[in-house]
């Protein structure tokens, strides 16, 4: 079976998505992710000038050599806009792969390991008692698990609290908002946070908080330390994933749960965490770790350490990437959980999809395939448009991570 076009399309209905779909020449079509969140269209030029001519004629049933290929092959290894590229294009090979087959891509990593796939909501507010109310909300729309994330008091904004309680998306704008963080502010704080919401809602519910990469690993420590006696389910991106020996530091002062990985989008860059058990959960994604068939070596070198999965899950990856991820949370046998950021309905109508909630859970879409397309009609109606992260400055304007 052979690949006879492959185009890359670029759509933004209220957030960017980058996608790449394949067409074979047995009439089969296959998607992928390939969103970038603030460097889209570095994505977008990557497989349009450098991958996509490549495509053309190759068979799509190889999906592992074609992944070596354009991973060997681009000499210059690694990195975000690369894997990236690479994802959507194995993405979409299993996708056709699964259809051919006649089968959920599931089936063909093995099949069912568990009953479903259990995700965590976002309670977010500017004040404690918002949060509280949000998490109540969250509760009673079914979910097991649950982030809290909440304005600090004496800083005017702070990551994850966003004025649309269900919907949280950070890039905009033609350049980069500029916020103003502190760093002792948020650790005299978050105790507090988690104090009041253990107390409000007892010992079981999963709670789980994102420090976004922001403390040193000392901080970090002192932050699990803290938290201990209010046993989170995980801090996640304690601190910046790019010494990995950093997590060491933190790992011998707290029995708080360290997650980490988002950023992260090669086993290399991992390894050392997976392999020191300095981590509990990976949070590597289809989209940004090099596709199902990279994604799936991190998880399988994880089962090894005693690390589970707890994949990114934010709305800019798109409902593509998010049906991939849950063929593979459903067959993987070290599932922790994954995130479930809800896209809007503008987003839902660009990629029907087969994946739903029930009772805490996501269900993988039971079709041949991925279990999604992208509606090309629907998807120009909504051209790009700039948006960039926010950055983070100290008090004293010293830039810091967002
Ligand atoms: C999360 C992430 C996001 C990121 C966003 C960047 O835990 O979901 O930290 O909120 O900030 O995905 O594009
Ligand atoms: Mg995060």
């Amino acid at each position: 079976m052979k690949i006879t076009e492959a185009k890359v399309i670029v759509t933004c209905p209220g957030r960017n998505f980058v996608t790449l779909k394949l067409t074979t020449d047995e009439g089969i079509t296959g998607v992928g992710d390939a969103t970038l969140n603030g460097r889209e269209l570095a994505v977008e030029s990557y497989l349009r000038e450098h991958v996509v001519p490549l495509l053309i004629g190759r068979d799509a049933h190889r999906i592992e050599d074609t992944w070596q290929y354009l991973f060997q092959g681009a000499y210059w290894r690694r990195g975000p806009v690369t894997m990236s590229a690479i994802a959507a294009v194995d993405t979409a090979l299993w996708d056709i792969k699964g259809k051919a087959a006649g089968l959920p891509v599931y089936q063909l990593l093995g099949g069912r390991s568990r009953d479903g796939v259990t995700v965590y909501g976002h309670a977010n507010g500017e004040t404690v008692d918002e949060v509280l109310t949000e998490t109540a909300r969250f509760v009673d729309l079914g979910y097991r698990a649950v982030r809290l994330q909440c304005g600090v008091p004496g800083l005017a904004s702070t990551y994850g609290v966003s004025a649309d309680k269900m919907f949280y998306e950070p890039a905009k704008g033609s350049a980069p908002e500029e916020n103003v963080w502190s760093t002792e502010k948020y650790l005299n704080f978050v105790p507090r946070l988690f104090a009041r919401a253990r107390e409000e809602f007892g010992p079981e519910l999963a709670m789980l908080h994102d420090v976004h990469h922001r403390l040193t690993p000392v901080e970090a420590a002192r932050l699990g330390r803290s938290l201990e006696p209010y046993h989170l389910f995980w801090m996640e991106d304690p601190v910046p994933a790019d010494l990995q020996e950093g997590f060491r530091l933190i790992r011998e002062h707290t029995t708080t749960p360290i997650a980490v990985g988002e950023v992260i989008n090669s086993i290399w860059d991992c390894a050392d965490l997976i392999r020191g058990q300095l981590i509990d959960f990976i949070r590597c994604t289809v989209v940004h770790a090099g596709g199902i068939t990279h994604l799936r070596r991190i998880f399988d070198l994880a089962a090894l350490h005693h690390v589970r999965s707890g994949s990114h899950g934010a709305t800019d990856l798109s409902p593509v990437c998010l049906s991939a991820a849950l063929h593979l949370d459903v067959s993987i046998p070290n599932f922790g959980i994954q995130e479930y950021m809800r896209h809007t309905e503008a987003t839902d109508e660009v990629f029907p999809h087969g994946y739903h909630f029930a009772e805490g859970y996501l269900q993988p879409s039971e079709e041949p395939g991925l279990g999604v397309d992208i509606d090309e009609a629907a998807a120009a109606r909504y051209p790009y448009q700039p948006a960039y992260l926010p950055v983070n400055r100290l008090e004293d304007g010293t830039m810091h991570p967002w």
